[in-house]
């Protein structure tokens, strides 16, 4: 069965729509998805009053506050088994591929390191490829990222531009940020380019969805000093264990990424029909101290993403991960440059008029061009946004 990607970062909408509901907290699972029981109540009040607002916003509180908690929770129940991501070292196809390689990659060295990086993309779900964006322009974005969060916070709020012109929601935004990426601009176009071109990510990306692959998302996401950890999430469901994959996301860290930044936390293998129903599964039996769900993060196998600035995870979006807490006590931002990658034979995204995407990107020599056909796919074929 085909799945409809929804975007990646869908919890919070489900928040708000469900913390506008009288017993709200009930019908929330912890991995801040919003679950419809059919016993809901509907909405009691008919106008909006400041009541209603004090209300819905003292339960959009509460519901943040039992994320926290429960990010937290997990957080040490994985503390013990987790390591750092290990880069793939792709043997005998010119060395790491990227830009810390010694020489030039040949295109055909990019496909064959393409190929083993989908291997374990398929396998495992997560795969960590270094040195893919030059240290030069992941610090170039970086600023930018830095400049354009304090125009569009400027913007957003002097009323002169909608939140949703300039961010993407993101799962616990205390100290977070998710800013789109304007699609136009010479340096994203560059830096999107740098990756899909000379890094062997356009190629792994093709191998997994072929080159009709359609962008998805571009954007910069931004954990401050005080950010939460967020609960553990997918960020698309998986149905069956023939399911074809609906997204692969690329992070790509602007600056070397230290434990207390609060890297990516991933869960390898968790792509699967199985893994989703334990991680569903929140009942505690009498002969059990621990719910199926809980028991999977504790045992379950847990990779960081402490990525060196200029490397990058690509994960699909089935995969379960979640963000971590910054605790930098020296005011270390973390900053990543992602972007993602629709299947192409996704039933919503009535794909094969948008089939310009990675191909272009990774062939066009003009990769500006490149980038605005594929996000004309992007922009069109999102069904749910
Ligand atoms: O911050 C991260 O590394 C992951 C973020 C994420 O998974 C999300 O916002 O949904």
């Amino acid at each position: 069965m085909m799945l409809t990607p929804r975007r990646r970062r869908t919890p919070l909408h489900a928040l708000v729509v469900a913390c506008l509901l009288p017993n709200a907290a009930s019908f929330l699972s912890t991995d801040g998805s919003f679950r419809p029981t059919t016993s809901r109540e509907s909405v009691r009040r008919s106008s909006s009053t400041e009541s209603d607002f004090d209300v819905s916003s003292l339960l959009y509180q509460e519901h943040e506050k039992m994320l926290v908690d429960r990010g937290k929770l997990e957080g040490e129940l994985m503390a013990h088994h987790t390591s750092s991501i290990e880069p793939n070292i792709v043997k005998g196809s010119g060395g790491g591929g990227g830009f810390g390689g010694t020489g030039g990659t040949t295109k055909s060295q990019l496909k064959a390191q393409g190929k083993a990086h989908a291997k374990v993309l398929r396998q495992d779900g997560v795969v960590r490829i270094d040195n893919v964006l030059p240290g030069s322009l992941a610090d170039e974005m970086r600023e930018f990222v830095v400049e354009l969060r304090q125009d569009s916070h400027e913007q957003v709020s002097s009323g002169k531009l909608k939140s949703r012109e300039r961010y993407a929601d993101v799962l616990l935004k205390e100290n977070r940020c998710d800013l789109t990426l304007p699609l136009t601009n010479q340096l994203t176009a560059d830096c999107l380019a740098a990756v899909l071109q000379q890094s062997p990510v356009g190629e792994t990306v093709a191998n997994l969805l072929t080159k009709d692959a359609v962008l998805y998302e571009l954007s910069c996401l931004t954990s401050d000093p005080g950010s939460h950890r967020q609960v553990m999430h997918p960020d698309t469901p998986c149905a069956g264990d023939d399911d074809d994959p609906v997204l692969y996301t690329c992070f790509v860290a602007l600056q070397d990424i230290q434990l207390d930044m609060g890297p990516t936390t991933w869960m390898p293998g968790t792509h699967t029909l199985e893994a989703h129903e334990q991680f569903k599964d929140e009942t505690v039996s009498s002969s059990e101290t621990k719910s199926p769900k809980d028991t999977l993060l504790e045992k379950g196998p847990v990779v960081l993403g402490l990525l060196p600035k200029g490397s990058c995870g690509i994960f699909d979006s089935r995969l379960l991960h979640c963000g971590g807490a910054n605790t930098s006590a020296d005011n270390k931002s973390r900053a990543v440059f992602y972007f993602s990658w629709k299947n192409p034979r996704d039933q919503c995204g009535q794909s094969r008029k948008y089939s310009a995407g990675i191909h272009q990107s990774i062939h066009s020599p003009s990769i500006g061009q490149g980038v605005e056909k594929a996000c004309q796919g992007q922009i069109k074929a999102v069904c749910q946004r």
